[in-house]
């Protein structure tokens, strides 16, 4: 036997030291932007997402309703494929059939910004106009707008406040939305405006419509503002039906697929990817894995995954450790294989994006998932908790929690994802059935955790997530002090077991 002697470690035993931030360290300018599947060398990804996050390919997380949600706040999710291949493409199809409106605007400042603020938000966005809410976030009111005309006023004077030069909401021309685009297109042209800004009914900004958006979709000026663009979905396959499963997600629009399997260091997985890509080539994107190391990633970069995830034995309804003996702390598991992709892409040229899969349990693990080279994180236990995962609301000794079971309990049977050959079944249970506390709606949690990651990143002086990953300096815990991290010795008086 190779022993390695190096304890492997969990999230929960590294803090993250705090470097230099300087002014522009703010959260308004740090962008969570990310690729989900592999790209060359100067080339751009097929696929982005606006934030790190995609939810597990499981029963009891991805369903349509969340993979809307997930959609709209920027991510992705993975329909979950232990079901037939019909079902899990009609729920593709549906969330294919969701219309986006215009993307809200992520040119968002509060009026007591300065204009060197909204200077470097607009040349980080490449928006003509800014909208200035009251809190700075799309969930304020919208209370005035800063165009192309005011950055170059304000030029001369970067440290004026953006109360000072926005146009105030009543002299502003905006719409309310449900009006079409071609009724938008006549006000931009008529008050000779490059944006216009749309609000909902209670006054927050809802997007806006820029002279672009008529060009790309001038050829349908009824078109309601909520219509054309489509949701980004992921669908999970198996290493067994893929030639049925496989051509049906393609069909039903699925954007991108992923393997799904407890340990994918297999040629199961070689064959899987290898038939993809000769009925396919290149125009299907699909991930692979789990692995927890080097040799691990090397195979399935190799076999032609657009990206890889990693993880064993870490996710919170997993009992894999305990009944097969076999995992790797997380942490540690991230930090090698997020090298050996280093290392690829020295010598290839070619970036293959890595997931960190399960095992998140506090908001902060994400921001070191993604400091130690991870470039999104997989959440399940996250995610069951919100109004718009699959699993049922119940009420248990007065408080809401909802269900969340795992892949390998005997409540999904998901026999494909530890499929070793030889028969249709679960033999054992890898995974439990259990409850999570409820936690209100998927937006609200999202918008928590991602303010805490760009607080974070502006500790750590990064305005990227690369930034991050080069930069960020990380140490080691000892048991004694990861109980100083929380509250102590005091006595609380209350503590929302929602919030981490
Ligand atoms: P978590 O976010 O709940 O900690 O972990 C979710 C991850 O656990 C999933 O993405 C998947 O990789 C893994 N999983 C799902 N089911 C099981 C199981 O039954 C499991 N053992 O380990």
């Amino acid at each position: 036997a190779i022993y390695i002697n190096e304890p492997s470690h969990t999230f929960n035993e590294y803090l993250l030291i705090p470097g230099y931030s300087s002014k522009e360290c703010m959260p308004v300018n740090v962008s969570l932007k990310t690729p989900l599947t592999k790209f060359k060398k100067g080339e751009k990804p097929a696929i982005e997402m606006s934030i790190p996050m995609v939810s597990a390919i499981m029963q009891a997380v991805s369903g349509e309703k969340l993979a809307v949600a997930l959609a709209k706040a920027g991510g992705v999710s993975f329909i979950y494929g232990s079901q037939t291949i019909e079902e899990e493409a009609a729920m593709v199809a549906s969330v294919k059939a969701y219309k986006s409106g215009f993307v809200p605007s992520d040119s968002n400042v509060s009026p007591d910004m300065t204009m060197a603020d909204v200077v470097a938000l607009k040349e980080r966005t490449g928006h003509s106009t800014v909208a200035v809410t009251s809190d700075g976030t799309v969930n304020g009111k919208l209370v005035g707008i800063v165009t192309s005309r005011d950055y170059r006023v304000s030029r001369m004077d970067p440290a004026t406040k953006v109360s000072e030069f926005m146009t105030p909401l009543d002299k502003l021309i905006y719409a309310k939305n449900g009006i079409t685009l071609g009724e938008a297109n006549d006000m931009i042209w008529d008050k000779k405006l490059n944006a216009l800004p749309i609000v909902n009914a209670d006054g927050t900004l809802n997007s806006f419509v820029f002279r672009k958006d008529y060009a790309d979709h001038k050829e349908n000026p009824g078109e309601m503002l909520d219509e054309k663009k489509r949701y980004i979905v992921g669908a999970g396959i198996n290493t067994r039906d893929y030639a049925e499963r496989v051509p049906a997600l393609v069909e039903a629009g699925a954007d991108v697929l992923c393997i799904d399997s407890s340990e994918g260091f297999s040629e199961w997985q070689k064959l899987t990817l290898e038939w993809i890509r000769q009925h396919y080539g290149d125009t299907v994107k699909v991930g692979a894995g789990n692995v927890v190391d080097r040799e691990g990633f090397n195979f399935l970069a190799d076999c032609g995954a657009d990206f890889i995830k990693v993880g064993i034995g870490g996710g919170s309804i997993c009992i894999t450790r305990e009944t097969k003996g076999i995992g790797r702390g997380q942490a540690t598991a991230v930090i090698e294989v997020c090298k050996a992709r280093d290392e690829y892409y020295e010598k290839t040229g070619v970036y293959i994006p890595v997931c960190s899969d399960g095992g998140i349990v506090y908001d902060h693990h994400i921001t070191l998932a993604l400091a130690m080279g991870a470039d999104f994180v997989m959440l399940g236990r996250y995610f069951a908790r919100f109004d718009e995962s699959p699993s049922e609301k119940v009420m248990i000794g007065g408080t809401y929690v909802k269900e969340y079971w795992g892949e390998g309990s005997n409540r999904a049977r998901n026999w494909q994802r530890y499929d070793l050959g030889g028969a249709k079944k679960l033999s054992f249970e890898e995974g439990v059935d259990s409850y999570v506390p409820y936690a209100g709606t998927l937006k609200e949690n999202v918008d928590k955790t991602t303010s805490k990651i760009k607080s974070t990143m502006c500790n750590c002086g990064a305005l990227t997530i690369p930034e991050l990953q080069k930069n960020a300096k990380i140490t080691l815990v000892s048991a004694t002090s990861i109980v100083e991290g929380g509250a102590h010795d005091v006595i609380r008086k209350e503590k929302n077991t929602t919030d981490k």
